[in-house]
């Protein structure tokens, strides 16, 4: 389960640099000369050839991970037998009879998420303990033996009609881990979760997102499984081509733990092997050579709003609190990551009220902190650039449009003229990672009116990258990008000035 403990603050503090950093154009030009021997000390030194680094700076996300990545922050709803047992783990011998929510409204759940500007929200649709929220016809372990509408309802239908009416994707978890079904361990299993698996993805319309724990336990035989993954990942395919798989599949990678926080650097092109990596560099340089395949594998942070998955009464006074949620979503949404927040509805079958309360809130100041891009429509110049790369692009707000330099750059410099001092406190600098992602290391610096002052410095970028820092003022910014595995491409940059709410 994930800690509930606010991570320390890591974005470096705001450092003074003198007028000495002020580059003119034709210091720029010089820099530009000696960079190209930087490189080649660089690839020598760290003994990583440019090579190894452009080729990594080939590998792109496919159409469904790039729609996938836009959808920032999705919803988790851990739902079942288990929000009735008061227990995080069923063993599969629950009475089906037990499960009888009192007041399920799936359109509710949908405006709590929408209003939480949570765009996809993912059910679980059957969880280690076997019970299925759809009358499968391959398990009597299901709605179909509850009280609950009869022994007539069907949940998940319920929800994914709710998600198409009120605008948010939907997603289904189905555990390869069944603690229930008596063929698990062997061969047959492989079919029976088949089969569950297209009864999902043949009856509730469009499905974007397939999500496979890892937990592998053993079945009420004491068996324990060997899933047949490229068998599970040839269903989705067929049946939703356009669904991304995480977890144990090739689209999306469990970011390595469930607090929500993504790494400091966190990359989406690492050598090829699929499911569960905790590395805490994962994507770095060293992992590239040699590395004989790779591929665009990029994070989901899944992080429960209270300390368990499933609903229990006696944590309704341990939901995260806005700080703690704050920090989780810098440390995701701002780091190439997507967040994945669960929230688990109670035995009425409704999301709780302090949950409920927690996301308005945490809405609330998010909308106030980035409403105001201070930089929209800015005018940008730009050091290094491509001809028909507009450098205006990356204030433009059209996330169709990028700049980059010209081919094999791997530095460049945006300035952006605000015309006049603007305060702010927080960045956001996104690649156009539909072309890859590139960016090793960047800074932003702020003119004072007389020098250029360091406001931050960071690593990589990827879709999107939040900065905060303590508040400057600044007629003019610039954005460093100081080493990129090949020619960076810039598509959105901002400014903001965040809501009296968070905390500095
Ligand atoms: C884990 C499961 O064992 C937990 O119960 C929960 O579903 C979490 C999201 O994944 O592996």
């Amino acid at each position: 389960m994930g800690s509930n403990l606010v991570p320390a603050e890591d974005t470096p503090a705001y450092t003074h640099v003198t007028g000495e950093h002020a580059m003119s154009k034709n210091l720029l030009a010089l820099v530009t000369v000696f960079s190209i021997f930087g490189l080649v000390a660089r690839s020598l030194g760290e003994d990583v050839p440019q090579e190894t680094l452009r080729r990594a700076a080939q590998v792109k996300p496919t159409p469904q991970q790039v729609a996938w990545q836009e959808l920032e922050f999705t919803c988790f709803a851990h739902f079942g037998v288990n929000t009735f047992t008061d227990r995080e783990w069923g063993d599969g011998s629950e009475d089906p009879a037990i499960f009888n929510p009192t007041e399920f409204d799936a359109d509710r759940w949908v405006a709590a998420c929408r209003d939480a500007g949570m765009k996809l929200l993912i059910l679980t649709c059957k969880h280690h303990d076997g019970f299925c929220l759809w009358p499968s016809k391959y398990s009597e372990h299901s709605v179909k033996s509850s009280p609950w509408r009869g022994g007539k309802g069907d949940l998940v239908k319920e929800l994914a009609d709710a998600c198409r009416r009120g605008g948010v994707k939907f997603g289904v978890y189905l555990s390869p881990w069944d603690r229930h079904e008596r063929t698990y361990g062997s061969d047959a299993y492989n079919e029976f979760y088949k089969n569950q698996l297209r009864e999902l993805l043949t009856d509730y319309g469009e499905i974007t997102e397939v999500w496979w724990d890892g937990a592998c336990g053993e079945g009420p035989n004491g068996k324990r499984q060997v899933y047949d993954w490229e068998g599970y990942i040839q269903v989705v395919r067929q049946l939703q081509p356009k669904a991304v798989i995480f977890g144990q599949g090739p689209d999306v990678r469990w970011v390595g733990n469930e607090d929500g926080l993504a790494r400091e650097s966190e990359w989406s092109v690492l050598p090829f092997k699929m499911g569960d990596r905790r590395e805490r560099d994962l994507g770095d340089r060293k992992y590239l050579v040699g590395a004989e395949r790779l591929m665009w594998y990029p994070a989901e942070c899944d992080v429960s709003i209270r300390p368990g998955w499933f609903y229990h009464a006696s944590q309704d006074d341990r939901v995260k609190s806005l700080e703690h949620m704050l920090e989780i979503y810098y440390r995701s949404v701002g780091r190439n990551s997507v967040l994945l927040l669960n929230v688990p509805p109670d035995r009425r079958g409704l999301f709780h009220e302090n949950d409920v309360a927690r996301l308005r809130e945490l809405r609330a100041v998010l909308d106030e902190t980035f409403k105001t891009n201070l930089v929209a429509g800015a005018r940008v110049t730009a050091e290094n650039g491509r001809d028909g790369f507009d450098p205006n692009h990356i204030t433009d707000g059209n996330g169709d449009t990028y700049w980059t330099t010209r081919p094999e750059a791997v530095e460049a410099m945006l300035e952006i003229d605000l015309g006049v001092p603007v305060t702010f406190d927080r960045a956001m600098v996104q690649e156009m990672i539909a072309t890859g992602q590139r960016v090793e290391s960047f800074s932003l610096e702020g003119f004072d009116g007389q020098s250029w002052n360091e406001i931050a410095r960071a690593t990589t970028i990827g879709y999107k990258r939040l900065l905060r820092f303590p508040e400057v003022t600044a007629s003019k910014v610039r954005l460093l990008i100081h080493d990129s595995r090949d020619c960076p491409t810039i598509r959105e940059f901002g400014l903001y000035k965040a809501s009296a709410r968070e905390k500095k």
